[in-house]
């Protein structure tokens, strides 16, 4: 079953998403989603320049020969551009293999492993009363487990707010927007902000945080004690991730769990994280870590070490990057819980998907494939348009991890 052409699309409904489409000598169409937050550009040109020209002729059916081919073959490693563009060809030729067999894709990844895939959504706000009255239309919708985000006294604007619209998106501008950061004021109000949405709603639904990469290990430290009370479900990126040794020292005086993976791209940028048991959850995601066939073996991996899952699904991951992500989670025996921040309207235009959320839980249905098809002359009608994520500094003006 050859490949007869491949091809990349870039499209903006709501925000940018690049989708590589592969299609076979026998007409069955795979999608891939090859969306890097404000980088989208690089990865549609290593996909159409360098990738591509590779795929067509290749034979669609052999997935891990052509993960390695590319992987390998390009002699360049890791990396997020390549990772991505590798995953976006991976995913797509999942799509098509389970085309081919009329079967969803968690069928061919062994079935599935649980009855639906839980699910945290976003409640912020810009003070802890406008926090309280999104985090109750989370619960209200059905969710078991919610990130909260608050905006910080003292600092002007910070990550993690949706500014109301329902769905967060932090690439906004088209140049960097600034950011703010401090701290020590920081990390005197998040206990407070858990404390109210304990006092108010107790502590039978599942707590997330995300810290965002802002601290140092003994800060990071710090606040995982004072979280403890409050038994968050998990502290996300607490320190900047691309130093996985940074992680012993907060290991060892916190019992908070902590998630890690979102910016690493490989299971080489995990692998001390994952075999030294200093994270519990990790959150690589299928669109920037190579992949369902290089992911799955992260999860294989830290199965051994009674590490779960915890995928990334930002907004910035295409509707083909969620449904990926929903089929590996379903036939994952060590799964913890998916991200999942849903996309603005227009996305519908231009993507359709069949999985489905009840009731804090999600599926991936049972379409073959993804579940995801790609309307092309819809995706010409949203052109590219480029949006930076912000950049930090902190109160004395010096650059911040953001
Ligand atoms: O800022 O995906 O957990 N979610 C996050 C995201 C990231 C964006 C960056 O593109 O941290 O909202
Ligand atoms: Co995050």
């Amino acid at each position: 079953m050859k490949i007869t052409d491949a091809r990349v699309v870039v499209s903006s409904p709501g925000r940018n998403y690049v989708t590589l489409v592969v299609e076979t000598e026998d007409g069955v169409v795979g999608v891939g989603d090859a969306t890097l937050n404000g980088r989208e550009l690089a990865v549609a040109a290593y996909l159409q320049e360098h990738l591509c020209p590779l795929l067509v002729g290749r034979d669609a059916s052999r997935i891990e020969d052509t993960w390695q081919y590319l992987y390998k073959g390009a002699y360049w490693r890791r990396g997020p551009v390549t990772m991505t563009a590798i995953a976006a060809v991976d995913v797509a030729l999942w799509d098509i293999k389970g085309k081919v067999a009329g079967l969803p894709v968690y069928q061919l990844l062994g079935g599935a492993a649980r009855d639906g895939v839980l699910v945290y959504g976003h409640a912020d706000g810009q003070d802890v009363p406008e926090l309280l009255e999104r985090f109750q239309g989370y619960l209200d919708r059905g969710y078991k487990a919610v990130r909260i985000q608050s905006a910080v006294p003292g600092l002007a604007k910070t990550y993690g707010m949706s500014g109301g619209a329902g769905v967060y998106e932090p690439a906004k501008g088209s140049l960097p927007q600034q950011d703010s950061w401090e701290t020590t004021l920081y990390l005197d109000h998040v206990p407070e902000v858990f404390r109210a949405v304990r006092e108010e709603f107790g502590y039978g639904v599942h707590l997330l945080h995300d810290v965002h990469h802002r601290l140092t290990p003994v800060e990071a430290a710090r606040l995982g004690k004072s979280l403890e009370p409050y038994r968050p479900f998990w502290i996300e990126d607490p320190t900047p991730a691309e130093s996985q040794e940074a992680y012993r020292l907060i290991r060892q005086h916190t019992t908070t769990p902590i998630a890690v993976g979102e910016v690493l791209s490989s299971i080489w940028d995990v692998e001390t994280l994952i075999t030294e048991r200093l994270i519990d959850y990790v959150r690589c995601s299928v669109a920037h870590t190579g992949g369902i066939s290089h992911l799955r073996k992260i999860y294989a991996l830290a199965e051994l070490y009674g590490v779960r899952s915890g995928a990334h699904g930002a907004g910035d991951l295409s509707p083909v990057a969620h449904a990926a992500a929903l089929h590996l989670d379903l036939a994952t025996s060590n799964f913890g819980v998916q991200e999942n921040m849903g996309h603005l309207d227009p996305a519908g235009e231009v993507f359709r998907w069949s999985y489905t959320f009840d009731d804090g839980y999600m599926h991936p249905g049972d379409a073959p494939g993804l579940g995801v098809e790609l309307d092309e002359e819809a995706a010409a009608r949203f052109p590219y348009d480029r949006r930076y994520l912000p950049v930090n500094r902190r109160l004395d003006g010096a650059v911040h991890d953001w």
